[in-house]
């Protein structure tokens, strides 16, 4: 498999720290996503779930996709049905819209 270009949207955009109004305006265009921890761990986190391990791992694989794709990967917590995805951006330790890109991109596989 090649591997796919980093789209010129997310590389050129630098990374920069949101404060916290530009979270919540974020977080408000996404369903299901939810504001966690504090400080350099704050990190916005959606729990999806599936019939099958099956469908949980295709899942994950096409997340690990889209993460390469932009460099940006999330923290994955997998079980049989079920994956949590977490992002922030460790760079900066805080969030960034490439989080909020990326969780949407993430939000679109089941589109
Ligand atoms: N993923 C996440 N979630 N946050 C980052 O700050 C980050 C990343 N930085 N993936 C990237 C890799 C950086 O370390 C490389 C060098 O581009």
């Amino acid at each position: 498999m090649t591997t796919p270009p980093i789209s010129k949207e997310t590389e050129n955009r630098p990374k920069l720290a949101l404060n916290a109004t530009a979270v919540v305006a974020n977080l408000a265009k996404l369903e299901g996503w939810t504001l966690n921890g504090d400080g350099p761990e704050v990190a916005i986190e959606k729990t999806y779930s599936f019939e099958n391990y099956y469908q949980t791992m295709a899942f994950v694989n096409a997340v690990a996709f889209i993460a390469h794709a932009h460099d940006h990967h999330p923290h994955l917590s997998v079980q049989f049905k079920r994956c949590v995805v977490r992002f922030n951006t460790h760079d900066v330790a805080g969030l960034t819209l490439r989080d909020f890109d990326c969780a949407a991109r993430v939000d679109a596989l089941s589109a």
